[in-house]
């Protein structure tokens, strides 16, 4: 198959753009591959990089008279060099829905209502005051870096309170937990020039065609320059990445663990492991009893002697995935003449052993020496479009803090507090609540314990996104004292339950910097004016501090009774920054940008001063300083050609090694059974996951007409024989019944995904079809990322005489 990246992309955004096509154009604005300097007159271009996913695509933003008016791909850009999936086009389209929330409004007698932005930080700022630690903050991966630091310190720093979490605990928690207990250290080594490099590419789980179009052009492209590269998906179902691959293995959801240690037995077996790789890089690990972030040691003999039971023909007992093609992919990892890249996201990450898996994916390559060379990589993909940025580096999860360290160490917390200029003791050493156990919390009353009684959610959608929604979110209802406030661009169906709403600014509305799937720290100033009295993210969090400054909350004091949010002109003066009329008086956002900088020097992860970041498409951390005043940015992480931390004459240096010895671990973790898997009452599997065209739960992307009309609501996905054997047809309401509820939606059969039989998957973008009413709320004991690609469920055709529900409703 020759396909370009261009046609690539054009083809998969086919179903999107006919639809389109039979769409008026969305008000004045246009999608248009425009060069720039071919651009109408009176149109102002700058760049920022798509709001959308983790891939980080740049586009160049056309403005006039205060309105986004197009977008073009930024040709300048390295990730995506001028092109754009059908979302990143119509990117611009997000911030002109017709309902966009302009006023702050207050919950009275069960109605919003609007009240002025003085009235509504009152509200905020007396709620916290009255019980600070029953506060929390729910935060997200699609926060600014500035937006997240601020949040950060304004718990932790000013409360003396660790409950700040952000939804990428349900998306990245266990690549983050899989990085650290393998390199001591978060975050890919590799980049995404690994792509241009490898001889093969593995998917283990994961739908680049759709979820990261633009990313998974580039190894398309190469194949249409002539150049062979193999791709091999792994997966529970057939999707449009399946399309491009040259072998697809299905496995049984959750057995995955079982084709990663068949891979590793066969290298031990073969004797084709790279033994002086491992003999230099690496110890091996274990788990302990209770399963724990570092484990115990083990040695190579204790690892080969675990895996001796995973031999192909076991292998393939439990996953289904033959003996044969196991034996094939142990053939391709014990080759030296080869380069594999595998790549994965959601469904190694949302897994009960989402940890160990990771652990084992990196595991294969370290063993197999597959790993420091261009196209040799393990890199697990993050999926929001500051995920790294934001929730890893900023550290805005419950026990960490800036700069890849934790609450829990005394070290770190005097680091944090000298930089912040707090009195010793400010940080709380109890890590706080992890995103489930946060709604938990909430969600049950305080004379049962539910010891979280505000919670404050910016820049997610927790009513629409977590999972086992009834006990996690819907519960709230009725629960007297338990105050939610939701900051947001659009009504959702967090809003639904929210006792304030604050009306936010978003993307080119505001300054902002966001850090993508492969360490690059983007940056983008405001171009046009938020609608209404939306106002900034970042904004609202100092205003809020600053009102409790006011009433003398001591935690929004220094160690020298300044304001911890003491923002200053270039002459040294104070500025008000709280007043939304002097916010940008400054430029917020670097100030706190260059605030948070130190702290990324602590695990050499030393992002770009602002002003390198302002002239670049996005520069990859470490970045440093050379003798000629240079800064430069590092693609390859912990391998001496690239990374200046490396000592001379190491190669490859693994430098927060958790052994203190500058090497990576390899972990044994066993294949076990799933949380919840089919049985007599529940026979099919549920998954569920995303489409090309919408952003998670739709709020924005379900605006866009072009997008709506392309995929206008959810549907079910199954295999023909299974409708056939169950009387159902194409487009047929069926009912989807777990252990906690049901749900009815149309059949979709020979679609864009295929389950295999015995399964069925539905995406989660529709309000109106809320598979997370039903789905597990089960997590990784390690990450607490929970699983949301696996619970068993019965499927059958709706009853007749109901008069069918409208599928979209809102329309
Ligand atoms: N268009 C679009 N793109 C997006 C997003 C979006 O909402 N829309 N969201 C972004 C975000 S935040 C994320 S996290 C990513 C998600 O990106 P992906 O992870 O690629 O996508 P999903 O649809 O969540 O997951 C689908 C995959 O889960 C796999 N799977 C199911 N069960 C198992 C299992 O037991 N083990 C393994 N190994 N795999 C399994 C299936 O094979 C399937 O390919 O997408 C990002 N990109
Ligand atoms: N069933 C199921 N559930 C899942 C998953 C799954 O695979 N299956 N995946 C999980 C994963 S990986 C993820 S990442 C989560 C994503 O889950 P969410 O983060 O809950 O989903 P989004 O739709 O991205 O929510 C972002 C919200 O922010 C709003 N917004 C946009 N810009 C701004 C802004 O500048 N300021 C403010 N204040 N608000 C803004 C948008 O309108 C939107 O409502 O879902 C998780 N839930
Ligand atoms: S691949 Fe991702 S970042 Fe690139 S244009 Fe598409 S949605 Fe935006
Ligand atoms: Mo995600």
């Amino acid at each position: 198959m020759s396909l370009d990246r261009r046609h690539f992309l054009k083809k998969t955004a086919m179903a999107a753009a006919v639809a389109a096509a039979q769409q008026r154009a969305f008000g004045k604005y246009e999608n248009t591959e425009l060069d720039a300097t071919t651009a109408a007159d009176g149109l102002k271009w700058d760049k920022a990089p798509c709001r959308f996913c983790g891939t980080g695509c740049h586009v160049r933003v056309g403005v006039k008279d205060d309105k986004v008016v197009a977008i073009q791909g930024e040709q300048l850009a390295d990730v995506n060099k001028g092109l754009l999936c059908v979302k990143g086009y119509h990117v611009g389209g997000i911030l002109y829905g017709k309902d966009r929330l302009t006023q702050p409004l207050l919950r009275k007698n069960g109605k919003l209502v609007p009240i002025s932005w003085d009235e509504a930080i009152d509200v905020v700022a007396q709620r916290i005051y009255d019980k600070p630690d029953e506060f929390a903050i729910y935060g997200s991966g699609q926060w600014t870096i500035p937006e997240g630091y601020v949040a950060q310190k304004f718990i932790k720093g000013g409360l003396s309170n660790n409950h700040i979490d952000p939804n990428a605990r349900l998306c990245m928690a266990s690549a983050v937990t899989g990085y650290l207990s393998t390199h001591g250290v978060d975050e890919p080594a590799g980049c995404y020039d690994d792509l241009d490099k490898c001889d093969v590419m593995i998917m283990w789980g994961n739908n680049p065609a759709e979820m990261h179009p633009v990313l998974f052009s580039r190894v398309i492209d190469r194949r249409s320059k002539g150049e062979e590269v193999m791709l091999i998906d792994i997966g529970t179902r057939r999707t449009r990445t399946t399309e491009y691959s040259d072998e697809y293995l299905e496995f049984k959801p959750h057995s995955d663990l079982a084709i990663a240690n068949g891979i590793a037995h066969l290298l031990i077996k073969n004797g084709t492991y790279d033994k002086s790789f491992v003999e230099r890089f690496c110890n091996f690990r274990k788990d302990t009893d209770t399963p724990s972030l570092f484990g115990q040691p083990s040695t190579f003999e204790e690892y080969s002697k675990l895996l001796e039971p995973y031999t192909p023909e076991y292998v393939e007992e439990l996953s289904g995935v033959s003996a044969e093609k196991i034996r094939m992919l142990g053939e391709l990892f014990g080759r030296r003449d080869i380069r594999i890249t595998s790549l994965w996201c959601m469904g190694v990450n949302q897994h009960t052993r989402g940890t160990n898996m990771n652990r084992l994916l990196h595991g294969i390559h370290m063993l197999s020496g597959h790993f420091g060379k261009p196209g040799d990589a393990p890199t697990s993909l993050t999926g929001q479009p500051s995920a790294c940025g934001t929730a890893r580096e900023v550290g805005t999860l419950a026990h960490a803090l800036p700069g890849g360290r934790i609450v829990a160490k005394e070290p770190h917390r005097k680091d944090c507090e000298r930089i912040w200029n707090l009195p010793e003791g400010r940080i709380n050493a109890k890590p706080g609540y992890h995103t489930v156990k946060m709604w938990e919390q909430f969600c049950t009353s305080t004379e049962e314990g539910g010891d979280v009684s505000t919670i404050w959610v910016q820049v997610t959608n927790p009513g629409h996104t977590l999972p086992n929604l009834k006990k996690h979110f819907t519960n709230k209802e009725g629960l007297k004292d338990k105050f939610l406030i939701v900051s947001e661009v659009y009504p959702t169906a967090s809003t639904k339950l929210a006792d304030l709403v604050l009306p936010a600014a978003m993307w080119v509305e505001k300054n902002g910097i966001y850090g993508n799937s492969e360490r690059r720290t983007q940056q983008w100033f405001k171009m046009v004016n938020p609608p209404g009295e939306a106002r900034d993210d970042c904004w609202m969090t100092i205003a809020v501090a600053r009102r409790l400054f006011e009433m003398g909350h001591p935690g929004m004091k220094d160690k020298d009774g300044g304001f911890i949010f003491e923002l200053k002109d270039d002459s040294g003066a104070e500025v008000p920054v709280w007043e939304w009329e002097r916010y940008y008086d400054v430029n917020v956002d670097k100030q706190l940008y260059e605030e948070y900088r130190e702290f990324t020097y602590m695990k050499h992860k030393d992002v770009a001063p602002y002003d390198e970041l302002v002239k670049a498409r996005g520069l990859r951390w470490p970045v440093v300083q050379r003798a000629n005043g240079k800064w430069e940015e590092t693609p390859f992480r912990f391998m001496e050609f690239s990374d200046s931390y490396v000592e001379k004459g190491k190669e490859l240096q693994f430098y927060h090694s958790v052994t203190g010895d500058d090497k990576a671990l390899i972990w044994f973790c066993p294949y076990d059974p799933p949380a919840e898997a089919p049985d007599q009452d529940y026979p099919m599997w549920l998954s569920t996951g995303r489409v090309l065209e919408h952003w998670h739960t739709g709020t924005m992307t379900r605006r866009i007409p072009q997008l709506r009309n392309a995929m206008p609501h959810a549907y079910v996905e199954m295999h023909p024989e299974d409708a056939a054997e169950k009387g159902l047809a194409n487009g047929d309401l069926a009912v989807i019944e777990t252990r906690r509820g049901k749900i009815e939606m149309p059949v979709w059969l020979n679609g864009r995904g295929r389950p295999p039989r015995g399964t069925v998957f539905v995406p989660f973008f529709d309000e109106n079809l809320l598979i997370n009413d039903i789905t597990l709320g089960e997590i990784d004991p390690i990450s607490k990322e929970p699983d949301y690609k696996k619970c068993a469920a019965t499927v059958y055709k709706r009853p007749s005489g109901k008069p069918a529900p409208a599928l979209d409703p809102t329309r």
